[in-house]
């Protein structure tokens, strides 16, 4: 499982009572682009060992927004990007996450959706989210992403709006932000989508291309391996480009820099809000360069919302996921690390405040259900 580290309020005994042996952090009190030291590691390894459990997954060791624009300082920090890998590895972990997505991580307009239960789960509402960019953070050209039926309602969702509801959006669609501790401005929040308005696309894939080049022959000779978390959801927004969203950008990105070492983060609940991403078949396809996996379901409409659904049910077939990866683990005889990403909250959980989709009861069960489903697939087809 996931651990924010010691601020987390779901604890190392919490995470190793829900079954885990190994737990997946990162060195968040350490500002973005700064070296990752040794002492700092080693001092994170030992609280997780004291608890009993490994620290198997980096999630993540992030890339500076200078890397990703080519401006400023990015030399240096890809330099010390490579320190921090080399520290990583003198202190045995193996496993790498990272993204490539500018300025903002995930995005969810409700942190709060009801479940018909009573639990509460993730949501993005497209015309919520259409709002926000339109009228609250009153993007210049963001009309332009939107058809004129798409603004009109939008119009009109953000009218029958009260003034709570409007401050809560504004807060949740900031939540994906780095730092979000802070209180962030529209005007903030403009000038930084404005440090991409040359970059399109294809620069940005250059960009990460040329970032590959620099860092995996560095941790193909560290014998880490890199596993590169997709775009969450897994299309351009507020203008920002996206490059991690399809099996044609994996593709392309592992290309970049042939490597054991140049892998994924295959992660359910972001690729399968593309309906044209085919899941099962990017296992089959590229099982190899699989080096962690999340598993999260969603379920979407035909207007674009989409709401993280139990482990178990939603749009992805995960008995089909977990069979393929299960096929993938088997012939290789190795074990990719995985963790059950996000969970509703529920029970005791709902009056805690914690990481949005990361209380501890509703991973618990969504691990507890993946297992049970690990262990049937493998006993039927590997017994
Ligand atoms: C959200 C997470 C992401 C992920 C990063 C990896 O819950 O899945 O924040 O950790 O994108 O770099």
């Amino acid at each position: 499982m996931r651990w924010f580290g010691p601020n987390d309020p779901v604890s190392l005994m919490d995470i190793r009572q829900a079954g885990c042996t190994g737990v997946v952090t990162a060195l968040h009190h350490i500002p973005v682009g700064e070296i990752w030291s040794l002492e700092e590691i080693q001092k994170r390894v030992a609280m997780i060992e004291k608890a009993g459990m490994t620290w198997t997954v980096v999630e993540s060791l992030p890339v500076h927004e200078h890397i990703k624009q080519q401006t400023g300082q990015y030399l240096l920090y890809i330099d010390h990007y490579k320190q921090s890998l080399h520290n990583l590895a003198a202190c045995g972990i193996r496993v790498i996450t990272y993204n490539f997505m500018p300025v903002l991580d995930w995005m969810r307009t409700d942190i709060d959706y009801r479940m018909p239960d009573g639990s509460k789960a993730l949501y993005f509402e497209r015309l919520s989210f259409i709002a926000f960019d339109l009228f609250l953070l009153q993007r210049p050209d963001a009309a332009k992403d939107y058809t004129p039926e798409e603004i009109m309602q939008a119009g009109h969702h953000f009218k029958a709006m009260s003034k709570e509801a409007k401050e809560k959006l504004f807060n949740n669609t900031l939540l994906g932000l780095p730092g979000s501790d802070d209180r962030f401005t529209p005007e903030m929040v403009l000038t930084a989508l404005k440090q991409y308005e040359h970059i399109d696309a294809r620069r940005l894939q250059q960009h990460l291309f040329y970032f590959l080049q620099q860092v995996v022959p560095v941790a193909e000779e560290l014998g880490l391996k890199m596993a590169i978390h997709p775009d969450d959801p897994p299309y351009p927004l507020l203008g920002l480009p996206r490059i991690v969203s399809t099996e044609a950008d994996l593709v392309a990105l592992m290309n970049a820099a042939p490597s054991p070492a140049n892998g994924l983060c295959y992660c359910t609940g972001s690729l399968s809000v593309r309906r044209d991403n085919d899941l099962p078949g990017i296992i089959r396809r590229h099982g190899d360069q699989i080096h962690f996996i999340h598993l999260r379901n969603t379920k979407q409409d035909d207007q674009g919302n989409f709401y993280e659904a139990d482990h178990l049910d939603g749009d992805v077939n995960m008995f089909e996921v977990v069979k393929e990866l299960i096929t993938v683990m088997q012939r290789k005889r190795i074990s990719i690390p995985m963790r059950p990403d996000h969970g509703h909250q529920m029970l005791d959980d709902l009056g805690k405040k914690t990481y949005p989709g990361y209380s501890a009861i509703g991973r618990l069960k969504g691990l507890a259900e993946l297992r049970g489903l690990e262990y049937g697939l493998i006993n039927i087809f590997y017994p």
